[in-house]
Order: structure tokens, then C-alpha cells, then sequence
């Protein structure tokens, strides 16, 4: 059995545009409707969702056939998780809050087997090594992993030129709600000053040749965004599709037939 290669590596590695969603319902059976839905990738979060090894893999199997990308979130730098995020199979990590290049360092060594890395070695029992039936797993493992970093914090932001100098980052995502807390500017991602602090960091980022992402749900500034160097994009999530859309029934209805509006 041949292994897989990383498809969203290449894709970042091209910048050609990737739009992608937040999945957050924590549910094989609606991440298989979203996997149906034509977004190019789709971010199962184990951050601010509460997945786990066990929710996520259920996940992966149920977007097997198709083609979108899938990307995990891990709730924290913690190797042990990561590990068995790889062991499960997942081949792209976006790891939330990086702000060093000790702590991007910490990270490349963690996706990587020795010597590179300290990613533990048990590839005859793991579902990534297609429990031993891929013979060369642990020899081309870490060819296939990209690691993309979050920064999403003042500290990020003064540190980004060396986290991106870090070989094995190969990718910066910038996630606009912390690094407005982060700017003094809680819960306003649209302020003035953390866009043009965003608009800075995609540029920056895209001037290095890797590839820069950004969260942002309204078109016209994912465009100005995607102009700023940005080339995978992620626009949404479940969790409030689901709730918006719920939201508008029920109060249509409501109006519509005399009950109470909430
Ligand atoms: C953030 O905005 O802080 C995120 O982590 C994702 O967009
Ligand atoms: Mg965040």
C-alpha cells in the first residue's frame, strides 16, 4: 500500500485559494453533509469544540471519500495529543496560539519522527500507518505532515519573521478574534488596527513563500484579505450556520403565525 500523500500541503504550497469552513457540531454524520458541500477544506476543532482522538477520528472516516481537505485543531501544543492526532491519521494540524519560534520549534519536533523529532514510533498499530500494511510509513511520515501555525496574539505578531524562519512551518494562519482580544479590542475583529495588523501579517507571511490563511466571514474582506497575500480562507462555521439558520426559521415562523417573537 502506497502512502498517502498530503494533497493540502501541495495545494498550500501552490497558493492557489482554498476556502474552507470551522466544523464544530462534533458529529461524523454532519461532517460527511459537509464533506458533500464543495468547500475545499474543512478544520475539525478540537480548540474550541469538544473533540477528542476518538470524536475526530469518527470525522476523518466519514470524510474519507471526498475530496475535501480535512485540517485538525488541537486544543494546545501538547505532543502526546498531537501524537495521536498523526497516529489516527490526520496529516494537518493547525495549532492554535504560537507566539515563538521556541514554541514553532517545539511543534516541528513534535509532528516528526527521531532524529528529527520525538513523535513516538508504533507504526504496525496505527490507522496512518494502515496498521503496518504501509511499509515505508515511518520513512516518509514526515515528508507528509504540514504543520500550520496559528498567530493570533500581540506576541505572535512581534515574533512572526522568526516563526516562519522555523523549517518545518509551512504555513501561518491568522485568527482574528484573539489577536483583537490580544490588541486590547475584545470581540471587535473588524477594528481598524487589527486589520491593518492582519493585512501586515498576511503580507509578511506570504513575502516568506509560505502560506497564509486567514478567518473571515464577510466576501468583501476575505477579497482584500486574499489581496494581502492570503491563500486559504476560512469562512465560517457550523456551528453557526446551523444556529443562524435555525434562528431565522423560528422567528419567521413565529411572526408569520402570531407567536412570540424572541
Ligand atoms: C480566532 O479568530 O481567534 C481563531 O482562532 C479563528 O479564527
Ligand atoms: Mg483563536
Amino acid at each position: 500500500m502506497d502512502m498517502p500523500g498530503n494533497v493540502f500541503k501541495q495545494l498550500l504550497r501552490q497558493r492557489s485559494l482554498q476556502i474552507g469552513l470551522f466544523v464544530g457540531l462534533v458529529s461524523a454524520y454532519s461532517m460527511e453533509i459537509l464533506a458533500t458541500a464543495g468547500f475545499d477544506w474543512l478544520l475539525i476543532d478540537g480548540e474550541h469544540a469538544p473533540n477528542n482522538p476518538a470524536t475526530v477520528l469518527a470525522q476523518l472516516q466519514a470524510a474519507a471519500p471526498y475530496p475535501a481537505q480535512l485540517v485538525v485543531r488541537p486544543v494546545n501544543h501538547d505532543a502526546a495529543l498531537i501524537k495521536q492526532y498523526l497516529d489516527i491519521g490526520v496529516q494537518t494540524l493547525l495549532v492554535p496560539m504560537v507566539e515563538t519560534a521556541a514554541e514553532a520549534t517545539a511543534l516541528v519536533r513534535a509532528v516528526r519522527y527521531p532524529p528529527h523529532g520525538i513523535r513516538g514510533v508504533a507504526t504496525s498499530v496505527v490507522r496512518a500507518a494502515h496498521w503496518g500494511g504501509i511499509e515505508d510509513y515511518a520513512q516518509r511520515a514526515n515528508d507528509e505532515i504540514c504543520l500550520i501555525v496559528q498567530i493570533e496574539s500581540r506576541q505572535g505578531l512581534a515574533n512572526l519573521d522568526a516563526i516562519m524562519a522555523v523549517e518545518g512551518v509551512d504555513a501561518a494562519f491568522i485568527g482574528p478574534a484573539d489577536l483583537a482580544a490580544s490588541m486590547g479590542h475584545l470581540g471587535e475583529s473588524g477594528h481598524a488596527e487589527v486589520k491593518a495588523a492582519i493585512e501586515n501579517a498576511l503580507q509578511r507571511i506570504a513575502a516568506t513563500g509560505k502560506a497564509a490563511g486567514v478567518f473571515v466571514t464577510e466576501p468583501l474582506l476575505a477579497r482584500h484579505y486574499r489581496d494581502c497575500g492570503a491563500s486559504f480562507i476560512a469562512v465560517g462555521g457550523d456551528t453557526s450556520l446551523l444556529r443562524n439558520a435555525a434562528a431565522k426559521l423560528a422567528s419567521s415562523f413565529s411572526r408569520t403565525t402570531g407567536g412570540t417573537e424572541k
